[in-house]
This record gives structure tokens, sequence and C-alpha cells, in this order.
């Protein structure tokens, strides 16, 4: 059987445990096709959209914590998993991606459907691969399943992440018909274990002991996925240093009591003196990118004297230009291991707390303007993403799209009470274009309910994501439609010049409403404030049914809600705008 070694590709990711694949429609792509969908321990997807496959692939490794398999024909279909796969990249999400395509002696031959797909995703995945044409010479065989084994091994090294393999393959690509075709089951499968690496004792003592030298400890966590070990382990440090903790709602550790969610909020409108009085000796972070700006900025211009950065291994990002340490280890793993161990010195934990309470003085003060300005209980989307947020149920997938959706959950935060929601959003790159079917994929892999908030604007763009023939009853969809970009009304620049309206926020007109009856959705508009009470029970409440929830505003009434909060915010301070 001329395939035999690429149907072997389908067996080889069962026995290393990849077996969630999506498949893209396409003829050079059979040879894979049919290895997968013939497979019993290969569960298979087909979605038509490759842009959009390829984020629902995304959501599925995320969901499962185990690399998704994408499949697609030659040609531009390739170039269509291009901004997933970027997403992917800096998420360090696994993905096993194959492009079909044409033996090489076949490119830029003026050949239908062929382009130059040798590392056709540049630098944004971990390694590509090129699968010989032919497989007569046992070491052709040999090769691909050594490929196979490696793209997958690579793609759950830490960082994990994207791992390409373009496939060229020569016709006839189908087997005839009735054929039967086999998986081998002589395959050799290569295991890689990586261990995570423990701190020798010494350097543990040494690090507790440098920790005592500061008085004015600080801890950011970066977006990463909900993990109670984790949790634990930095609410133990973090009392052992009587240390701060700044976690947005991307970081997860809102189950966190003591956590600092509103730091965007409040040093979006303090004066410098506050700041100078936040100002951290020791700034120690961890976890991928934060969502705040004003933090980002305070941090740059209130250096530290140091910034320690807790990662494996992989790329450190000097992201406030302060890096001195990089500590290569579980940040878990650094938390217990110096938490453990480190001596307590009564006179330098005072002047720790001290700090700590000016951290904690700022977040009461802002949640107290910022409840006298969610108590009117208005009709905007600031203060009906707050609302919703406070009614989540105790477990569920919160998915979030760029840009102001992600910004506005934040703004609002979530209970400390509710460890069960976990949160999720495309930050690796920020598009807005696979933020729906990131959320489809995650939907796809498990059953707890799914809730994605997002802007007109990413929901229209994204809207392949729901056009295939799964059901997905267990996601629920809130559409803030002010029918435009409003963010960049929002942020200062484009706010002032005068091709924002028809080059920036780009005015469009669309609802749901065909939307929900071309793919036979529950549709529940809701467009004033009486509405509301029952269309959150019905948008809350489960069925068989997908539930798109549409609140219609308008871009003035936001502009100027959002406007509001931000003077409640700095009137908290004493400062009149
Ligand atoms: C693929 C992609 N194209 C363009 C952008 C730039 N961009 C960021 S936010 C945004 C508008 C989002 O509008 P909407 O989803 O309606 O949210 P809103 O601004 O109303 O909150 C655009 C075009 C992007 N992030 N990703």
């Amino acid at each position: 059987m001329r395939y035999q070694p690429i149907y072997d590709v389908a067996e080889l990711c069962v026995r290393q445990g990849v077996t969630h694949v999506v498949l893209c429609p396409g003829s050079r792509c059979a040879p894979l096709t049919i290895a997968f969908a013939r497979h019993d321990n290969i569960i298979a997807k087909t979605f038509s959209d490759e842009r959009s496959a390829a984020f629902i692939a995304t959501g599925i490794a995320h969901q499962t914590q185990s690399p998704a398999i994408l499949v697609c024909t030659s040609g531009s279909a390739a170039f269509n998993f291009a901004p997933a796969i970027a997403e992917a990249f800096f998420q360090e999400i696994p993905l096993l991606i194959f492009t079909a395509d044409r033996p090489k002696e076949w490119i830029d031959q003026l050949d239908g459907q062929t382009i130059r797909q040798t590392n056709i995703f540049g630098a944004h995945v971990k390694k590509s691969f090129n699968l010989p044409e032919d497989y007569e010479h046992p070491d052709a065989v040999w090769y691909i399943h050594r490929v196979i084994n490696e793209a997958i091994n690579l793609s759950q090294e830490f960082p994990k992440g994207p791992v390409h393999v373009n496939a060229p393959f020569r016709e006839p690509l189908y087997p005839a018909k009735g054929e039967k075709i086999s998986f081998n089951q002589n395959l050799k499968v290569v295991r890689a274990h990586s261990f995570s690496q423990e701190i020798a004792s010494d350097e543990i003592t040494e690090f507790g002991r440098r920790l005592n030298d500061f008085s004015k400890i600080l801890l950011l966590a970066g977006q990463q996925d909900f993990d109670d070990d984790l949790l634990k382990a930095t609410e133990k440090f973090a009392q052992a240093n009587h240390a701060p903790v700044l976690g947005d709602i991307l970081s997860n550790l809102h189950s966190n009591q003591s956590v600092i969610r509103y730091s965007d909020t409040f040093l979006g409108s303090c004066g410098e003196d506050v700041k100078k009085s936040l100002q951290p000796e020791l700034l120690i972070t961890f976890g991928k990118s934060i969502i705040s700006k004003n933090t980002k900025l305070f941090l740059r211009k209130y250096k530290p004297k140091e910034h320690w950065h807790i990662q494996p291994s992989g790329n450190s990002a000097d992201t406030f230009q302060a890096l001195t340490e990089v500590i290569k280890c579980e940040p878990k793993v650094f938390f217990k291991a110096v938490t453990s161990n480190q001596a307590k010195k009564k006179f330098e934990d005072q002047k720790k707390e001290n700090f700590k309470l000016i951290w904690e003085a700022e977040e009461h003060r802002t949640i107290q303007s910022m409840n006298s300005f969610f108590k009117n209980g208005g009709f905007s989307e600031i203060e009906l993403v707050k609302d919703f947020i406070s009614q989540l149920p105790s477990r569920c997938n919160l998915h979030l799209a760029n840009s102001m959706a992600v910004r506005y959950a934040n703004l609002a935060g979530i209970e400390s009470g509710k460890k069960g929601i976990h949160v999720y959003s495309n930050r690796g790159a920020s598009g807005i274009d696979g933020c729906t079917s990131t959320a489809v994929g995650h939907a796809l892999s498990n059953e707890t309910p799914n809730f994605l908030l997002t802007g007109d604007m990413a929901f229209f763009y994204d809207r392949n994501a729901f056009w295939h023939t799964y059901r997905l009853p267990n996601l629920h969809v809130l559409v803030l439609n002010n029918h435009g970009g409003i963010i960049f009304s929002m942020i200062d620049g484009p706010g002032n010049v005068a091709e924002l309206e028809e080059f920036f926020v780009t005015k469009q007109k669309l609802t749901a409403q065909h939307l929900c009856s071309e793919f036979g959705f529950e549709y529940l508009p809701i467009d004033s404030t009486k509405k509301i009470k029952n269309g959150w029970k019905d948008f809350l409440t489960f069925n068989s049914k997908t539930k798109i929830l549409e609140i219609e505003s308008s871009q003035d009434a936001n502009r100027e809600a959002y406007h509001k909060f931000k003077q409640q915010i700095k009137e908290g301070y004493g400062i009149k705008v």
C-alpha cells in the first residue's frame, strides 16, 4: 500500500496519546484525512474554514492539555492556519500541523493550488519538518516515523507550542473503492521524559536570605491557566513575605482573597505621590503577559531595584525594562521551596507589612469608588459586564474576546469565592480574528458551561466558528453590539483624529439575529434595562441549544459610562475632572 507510512502517522499519534484531530477538506491531504478518519481511536472533526479550524484546534489543545492535530490541503489553505499558529506560539499551546503539498519538482510550475510551503509559518512554529515524497527506501519510512515522534514530543516540551510537518503527496491520493487500509502495529514510539528541576538547597537558602534584604516586595502574575497548587504556593509565599500579589483576570488567581485585582483602575487614576508610595524594591513576576497598560507604565517609571522573573525555560521578556534575574523553574516549585525555608525577621516584617497595606488601601479605595459607580445599575456595557460576571455559575469557562470585552471584564473582576471559573483569552497575539473559534474548541472538548464575552466586530469577524455540524449546547455567547470597534474611541490616540469614525471605529450594521436563525441558535436580544433581568435568567440556563444574548447599546452611552467610571475613581482620590 503506497501510503502505508502515512497511515502509520495516525497510529503513532494514538500511541503517543494524541487523539484530537481537526481536518480541513481538500484532495491533496487525502492520505492523512483517510488515516485519521478511519482510525478507531482518533476523535476527528472537520471544519471548512481553515482560519477558524486552526483556532478551534487551539481551543481543543488548551482545554485537553494535549496537542491537537491540524490537517489541511496545499496552497492558500495552509496560510489560513497562520493567525491561530501565532496565537498558539505565544500562548505556548501544543499543535501538530500537517500541510499537504505537491512533490517539490512541481513547485513553481504553474500547477494548481501550489505555493511555497517549506517553512511557511516562519518563526511562529518551534520547528518545521518536510516529509519525503517517496517511501521506497526503508530509511524514508524510518525518517517519517522519527519526524512524527520528534514533532509530538517537541510540541509538548516547555515552552509548548506548534510544530509543522509539510507533507508532499504524489497522485493517486485515494485508496481504490472499497479498499481497506490498515495500521501497522509494529511502530517504534519514542517517548520524551522531562523532570522538573529541584532547586539546590544552598540556592533556596540564598534566595531566602536575599528576600530579607527587601522591605517592599511585589508579586505580579501574568496570564496563566488555573492551577490550585500554584494558587496555594503563591498565597503562602506572599504571606511569608508580606508581599502584595497583583493578578488581573487572566492570571486566574481570583480565588485568592487578598489578590490585588484592580491595579489597572487605580494606577490609571491616582497621582504621582501615590504611585511613588507603591514602588517596589523587588518585583517578582511569573506567567505570561498582563492586560494592564497602566501597570506596565507604572513599573517602567517606578522601576524596582531588582526584577526576578520565574519561568522554567524559553525567552524571558523584560516587559518593565528592569529585569535583573531569570529563575528557570516552575513558579510553584520556587515559591514552595523558598517559603518552607525562610527565616523570620520581625523588624523587616513590619516594614514589609506596611508596603502591603499601602497596596491594599488603594485596592479598597477603588472597590468603594466602583461600588458607588455600579450601584446605579445603568444600561452601559461596563455595568452590564459587571452584572453578568457577578452572576456566573461557580463552575464554568469564561472566554474573553479582544479587546474591550477583556478590558471590561478585568475592570469588573471576579469575586474570590469563585474558584471554579477558569478564564481564557487570546492574548498571545491579541487578535479579534479567532476569539469565537477558540471558545468553540474549548466547548467541543469539555462539558462544563462555556461563556464567551465578545464585541460585535470580533464576533462577526469569526462567524465561521459556527459553520460546521457539531452541536454546542454548552456554549453561550454574550455579544456587546455597539456596531463598531468602540475601543478606538476609548483609548488615547485615535480618539482625537478626524479619521476616527471611518477608519478606526468602522461602524457596522449587523445584528446576531440572522446568524442565530441560520445556525439554529436561541437568540436573546436585549436593548433596555427592563429586559435584562429575564435576559440573564435565560442566558444562564443551559438546555440543548447554543444561546446568543445580544446587547445593543449606543457608542455614545458606552463612552459616557466609561468616562464616568474613570471620573468616579479619580474622585476617590479627590481629583476633580
Ligand atoms: C485580526 C485583528 N485585526 C485587527 C485588530 C485591531 N483591533 C483591535 S480591537 C478592534 C475592534 C474590536 O471591535 P469589537 O469586537 O466590536 O469590540 P469593541 O471595540 O466594541 O469593544 C480591532 C479592529 C486585531 N486586534 N486583530
